[in-house]
C-alpha cells in the first residue's frame, strides 16, 4: 500500500500522553513519513483508538505498535510487532506474540505485520527495565543485527535508546551489517543536527517524546531528514 523503503522520519505517539490538538495537527501535515502509536505502559484501547480516529483525518499513514494484546483494534495501515532481542525473559520475545497469535491467527491479516527486533540499549529507559533486558556490548548489540538480517530475517532491526541520545558510532557499524533488513533508529532525537546524524545510518528515525517537550524543535526534525 505505501512504500515502506522509502521512509526515512517517523513521529512515534504516546496514547497515554496527553497532547494538544494543535500540536497533533501539526504533527499530522509535518510530511513526516507516518506516524506510529504506541507507548510502554499505560496504553489502553480508549488512548488508542483516540489517537487512531485523530489521525485519520490525514492522509499520514499510521502504525499500531502493539504493546499489549487489549489495546489491539483494526483500522491502522500496518501492526508492528515488536520482539525483544535482549530481553533476559522470553515472553518478550516470542511468548506475548505466541499467546496473541494462538487467540486471533485465523484472523489476522499477515500482510499488515512486521515484527521488529528491538536492541534496548538505554539501561534507564522504561521499556528497558519493562522488558527485562540486559545490556548487549557493541559487539554484542552487532551479532543481534547480523541474527536480524541473516537468521530471522527480520523486515526491521530497532535500535532503541528511549529518552537518551545514543552513540551515533554504533548505529553506524550496525548499519554496514544491514542491507535487507531495515534498519531503525529511536532515543533522544530533538534537534535538527541529531536527526540528520542518525539518519545518515539509520533507514528510518523515530522522534518521540520531543514531540511531548519542545513540539517546534520536533517538528523540524522532518525538514531536516527528508531534503
Ligand atoms: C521510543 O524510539 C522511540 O520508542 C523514540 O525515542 O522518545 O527518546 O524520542 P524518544
Amino acid at each position: 500500500m505505501y512504500n515502506m523503503d522509502e521512509w526515512k522520519h517517523v513521529f512515534k505517539l504516546d496514547p497515554a500522553k496527553d497532547i494538544s490538538d494543535e500540536v497533533l495537527d501539526q504533527i499530522c501535515e509535518s510530511g513526516t513519513d507516518a506516524i506510529i502509536v504506541g507507548g510502554t505502559d499505560e496504553v489502553t484501547l480508549d488512548g488508542v483508538l483516540q489517537l487512531l480516529s485523530y489521525i485519520r483525518r490525514y492522509s499520514v499513514p499510521v502504525i499500531l505498535e502493539i504493546s499489549n494484546l487489549e489495546s489491539v483494534t483494526p483500522g491502522f495501515d500496518y501492526y508492528f510487532v515488536p520482539m525483544v532481542l535482549n530481553s533476559q525473559n522470553k515472553k518478550w520475545l516470542v511468548d506475548k506474540q505466541h499467546e496473541a497469535v494462538v487467540e486471533y491467527g485465523d484472523v489476522i491479516n499477515w500482510e499488515e505485520m512486521y515484527a521488529e527486533g528491538y536492541c534496548i540499549m538505554n539501561p534507564e529507559s522504561k521499556v528497558f527495565q519493562h522488558t527485562d533486558c540486559s545490556l548487549p556490548t557493541e559487539d554484542e548489540a552487532i551479532a543481534y543485527a547480523r541474527m536480524a538480517e541473516h537468521l530471522f530475517r527480520l523486515p526491521f532491526y530497532y535500535v532503541e535508546y528511549s529518552g537518551k541520545y545514543g552513540d551515533p558510532n554504533l548505529v553506524e557499524a550496525i548499519s554496514n551489517q544491514l542491507s535487507n533488513t531495515k534498519l531503525i533508529y529511536g532515543g533522544g532525537i530533538s534537534t535538527k543536527s541529531q536527526a540528520e546524524e542518525m539518519s545518515q545510518f539509520a533507514d528510518m528515525i523515530v522522534v518521540g517524546n520531543a514531540i511531548y517537550e519542545n513540539p517546534k524543535e520536533a517538528l523540524k526534525t522532518v525538514k531536516a531528514v527528508k531534503k
